[in-house]
């Protein structure tokens, strides 16, 4: 039996922060091996909002070398970058043309991303669960794994696809969200309300994966805390309840232990531990991050293998779209 095809991606619209990899880049590693994995890293989603070319640029190519540092073993998974394949585009146009603007009014995200933009709102911006929908459904994707936030968009994916199939003829394969409730949103360090984002303006919020052990002990230092002085997870104390899910994911140790030995402590020593657990957990990414960094034929040779690879299989389904609406 073939393995279920695995589809996620990353924006390259800032630093790569721990809550991007607990929410996704540890399941992708970690089920890497039973599944046939497509890793991108999808730049035509990172300029639905300004973006300076030369950092995009350097940008792009710092996810895929961390998607690497992080485990993605290319002999296992297919990494490329998202604009290095047409078919994401023209697809995203075709869906533009069966999805209802009703829809589209509901998504969250785009709520949240356009009270933020200070300047013009693009069609870009709200259309992006459109592009994300062709992204996944040109692979014939069976599983996206991602964070919680991103559960809406891969439920308007399937209704896109369902509402293709029903009108034109069975297309697409109709992918399911995966998501490990387990750190499946980290929030902010700074703000127990907003998840840790890229586009935060408060670097303290987030501990980006390059951040170096200064950096990471000032900010989990800094991180806010909750009244009461346990350390306990607890719906009323979400920012504990941040620290000790970091913990754990970095750690490897269940939150009920971490819980018991902490019993009795100060928040400055958890917190103190903490910083050490990222620390540890950081130092072998960025070493291979600059290894990878300093071979850029390397990088190169996986970023064009992976498109070559992916381009027949997206063409075949982008054919069967055109047929399907008689294009061409
Ligand atoms: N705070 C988070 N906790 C858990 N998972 C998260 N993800 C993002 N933030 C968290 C997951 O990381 C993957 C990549 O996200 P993305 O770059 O496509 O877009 P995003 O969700 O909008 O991420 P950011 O960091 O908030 O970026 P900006 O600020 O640019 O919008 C997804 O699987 C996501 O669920």
């Amino acid at each position: 039996m073939s393995k279920p095809v695995v589809f996620s991606g990353i924006a390259p619209s800032g630093n790569l922060h721990i809550g991007n990899y607990i929410g996704a880049i540890r399941h992708w590693v970690k089920y890497q091996d039973e599944k046939d994995n497509i890793f991108c890293v999808v730049d035509l989603h990172a300029v639905t909002v300004p973006q300076d070319p030369r950092v995009l640029k350097d940008k792009t190519r710092e996810v895929a070398a961390l998607y690497l540092a992080c485990g993605i073993d290319p002999q296992k998974s297919r990494v490329f970058i998202q604009s290095h394949n047409p078919d994401h585009a023209q697809l995203a146009w075709i869906l533009d043309c069966v999805t209802p603007m009703g829809w589209m009014q509901r998504m969250t995200q785009y709520k949240d991303k356009s009270v933020k933009q200070k300047e013009v709102i693009t069609v870009g911006l709200f259309n992006y669960p459109v592009l994300m929908a062709a992204d996944i459904l040109l692979y014939q994707t069976n599983e996206v794994p991602v964070g919680d936030d991103q559960k809406q968009h891969v439920e308007i994916t399937r209704d896109i696809a369902q509402r293709f199939n029903s009108k034109y003829g069975e297309v697409f394969t109709l992918p399911e969200a995966m998501i490990d409730m387990s750190g499946a949103r980290i929030v902010s360090l700074q703000d127990p309300s907003a998840k840790m984002s890229k586009s935060d303006p408060d670097k303290k919020g987030s501990v980006y994966l390059l951040d170096d052990p200064e950096t990471v002990g000032q900010k989990v230092r800094e991180a806010v805390t909750d009244s009461g002085q346990e350390i306990q997870t607890h719906e009323e104390k979400p920012a504990i309840s941040n620290l000790l899910s970091i913990f754990s994911a970095l750690s490897g140790k269940e939150i009920n232990s971490i819980e018991e030995e902490y019993q009795g402590s100060s928040y400055q020593k958890f917190k103190q531990d903490l910083s050490e657990v990222v620390v540890e957990f950081l130092k072998p990414i960025q070493r291979r991050y600059r290894e990878i960094r300093e071979d850029s034929t390397y990088l190169d040779n996986v970023l064009q293998q992976g498109s070559d690879s992916l381009k027949s299989v997206s063409n075949k389904t982008l054919r069967a779209v055109q047929e399907a609406l008689g294009l061409g």
